[in-house]
């Protein structure tokens, strides 16, 4: 079984994942998690974090000469802004964040809570996503996540290919697949700020290359839309995940909804094994299991809750009123939550990969994933 947990506190030392049951026999590339870091931190309306950071992965346990050892792989990644022991406490707490019931919770600061609450923590999440990404790589799945949606604006991805969606989102301000867009972005963003405001927005992550049957229909907690609806919703600030149609499928008649089924023989040594669907509402899954259309999944990312001109909020120790403390924060972190949602989701393909044709091995893996495809294909 992969799994992985982090740990970490935002000013701390470091923030840590360890990644357990992941395949031996993978040549590592830290420069591609490291570019992946380097991407979570960027984007339009960042704060002054930003600049103190330059996020990198060391990695300390779980490789040889570079390879998985099929060991638990220990992710580090070193926080420049390391003072926490200096930190003082909050006396108010924020609306939005995890402040006032973690403080209740467990009877203590809240300051104890926020550092840990705080997306700093996405930095490890990223990373091991990042390194699943390099398995998915084996398997020739392909996996990128950008803006659909900032504020108010409608930013619909304009591409036609892979690359062209790749080049677009790399020369935009916000990651959305629409360079053409930039100023009406910036004036959102530069707007927000001048009002001490914060800025929302919705993500998408799309998936090519997924054979049928990762995830299964058979037990409630190995459906891979459920997985991947908890490790997105668990993103900070997310409030609302949805794959293919999403929430649109309830107001349409099934007519409309479900994807027509067809077959062409000349596309059977793709992942859909030669199955056409004319459209994807599915979004890639049906009954908790890939269908061999790329997945499609979207997230709503509510704007961040430190606002520099803050909300009504109580001095906890006197519960007299007054607005929310402010220290410093993002304008907008939609970019970054691109970022993470790919990352993520990488993860629980990879998971669910792992489980489909898991061995200790790499070539164990792909050895039982081209026999799979094989049969599927005969049958
Ligand atoms: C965050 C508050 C800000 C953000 C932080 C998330 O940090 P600070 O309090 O140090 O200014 O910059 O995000 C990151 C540090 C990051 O790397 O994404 C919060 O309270 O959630």
């Amino acid at each position: 079984m992969l799994h992985y947990w982090t740990a970490g506190e935002s000013h701390g030392p470091a923030l840590t994942a360890i990644v357990d049951g992941f395949p031996a026999g993978l040549k590592i590339d830290p420069d591609r998690i490291n570019q992946q870091l380097r991407r979570r931190q960027g984007g339009y309306g960042r704060g002054k974090r930003q600049q103190l950071e330059h996020d990198q992965v060391e990695i300390t346990a779980g490789s040889w000469r570079g390879v998985s050892l099929g060991s638990p792989i220990c992710l580090v990644v070193r926080n420049q802004d390391y003072k926490l022991e200096r930190l003082q406490e909050l006396p108010r707490p924020r609306p939005g964040h995890g402040d006032l019931s973690g403080a209740i919770k467990y009877l203590g600061s809240i300051r104890g809570v926020l550092e840990r609450a705080s997306a700093r923590e996405t930095a490890a999440r990223v990373a091991a996503g990042a390194l699943c990404q390099q398995l998915l790589d084996a398997f020739e799945i392909r996996i990128a996540g950008y803006v659909v949606e900032l504020g108010s604006l409608k930013l619909a991805p304009q591409a036609s290919s892979w690359e062209q969606l790749l080049a677009e989102r790399d020369q935009s301000l916000v990651y959305a697949v629409d360079s053409s867009r930039n100023e009406e972005v910036r004036q959102l963003i530069d707007a927000a700020a001048a009002a001490g405001d914060t800025v929302g927005g919705i993500v998408e992550v799309r998936v090519e290359g997924l054979p049928f049957g990762l995830g299964t229909h058979a037990q409630w907690d190995r459906k891979l839309d459920g997985r991947l609806a908890q490790a997105v919703m668990s993103v900070q600030a997310i409030k609302g995940v949805e794959i293919g149609l999403g929430f649109e499928a309830a107001r349409r008649p099934g007519s409309q909804v479900h994807d027509p089924i067809q077959y062409d023989a000349n596309e059977k040594d793709k992942p859909s094994l030669g199955y056409i669907r004319p459209s994807n509402h599915a979004g890639g899954l049906e009954a908790g299991m890939t269908n061999g259309q790329p997945l499609v999944i979207r997230a709503a990312k509510k704007p961040i809750s430190t606002l520099q001109k803050p909300l009504e909020s109580i001095d906890m120790q006197t519960k007299q009123p007054d607005v929310a403390s402010y220290e410093r924060s993002d304008i907008c972190a939609v970019p970054a939550a691109s970022v993470i949602v790919e990352n993520v989701v990488a993860f629980e393909i990879a998971r669910a990969l792992v489980e489909k044709f898991g061995g200790d091995s790499l070539d164990e893996m792909l050895a039982r994933y081209r026999l799979f495809q094989q049969m599927a294909r005969d049958r």
